[in-house]
């Protein structure tokens, strides 16, 4: 499958990662948005929050693991206190590019605005 996500959680593109657990990674986005913006991505490919719950166990299961590691990387990098704002783009209209679910993590300022 060419999936640039699934290549970089596979090694095959270099990517640091901030953070990683069993079921998880984390990168910085490479056109940030905000002093801070990561990208938790999911080891499994799922094109979608709209796919993922094609099966709503497992659904819950990737979200729980997505927010986790949100929170983790979230703390590690001394967000918590002030705060950060967290995104999942979904299909066209959502805005959403890549398509390996990946959820936005955004902070390090005052996020102005909420939506389009
Ligand atoms: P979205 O619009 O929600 O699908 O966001 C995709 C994000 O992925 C976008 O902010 C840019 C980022 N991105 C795209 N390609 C790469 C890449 O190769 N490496 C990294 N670190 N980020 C990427």
């Amino acid at each position: 499958m060419d999936c640039i996500f699934c290549k970089i959680v596979a090694g095959q593109i270099p990517s640091p990662r901030l953070y990683e657990d069993a079921n998880t990674i984390v990168i910085r986005d490479v056109s940030p948005q905000s002093k801070h913006h990561f990208l938790v991505l999911p080891k499994k490919h799922v094109a979608s929050l709209a796919d993922l719950f094609a099966n709503e166990a497992e659904g819950r299961g990737v979200m729980g693991d997505l927010f986790s590691a949100a929170n983790a990387v979230a703390k590690q990098e001394g967000l918590l206190t002030a705060g950060f704002r967290s995104v999942i783009n979904t299909g066209a209209d959502g805005g959403q590019t890549v398509f390996h679910l990946h959820l936005h993590v955004l902070g390090g300022q005052k996020m102005k605005g909420t939506f389009a």
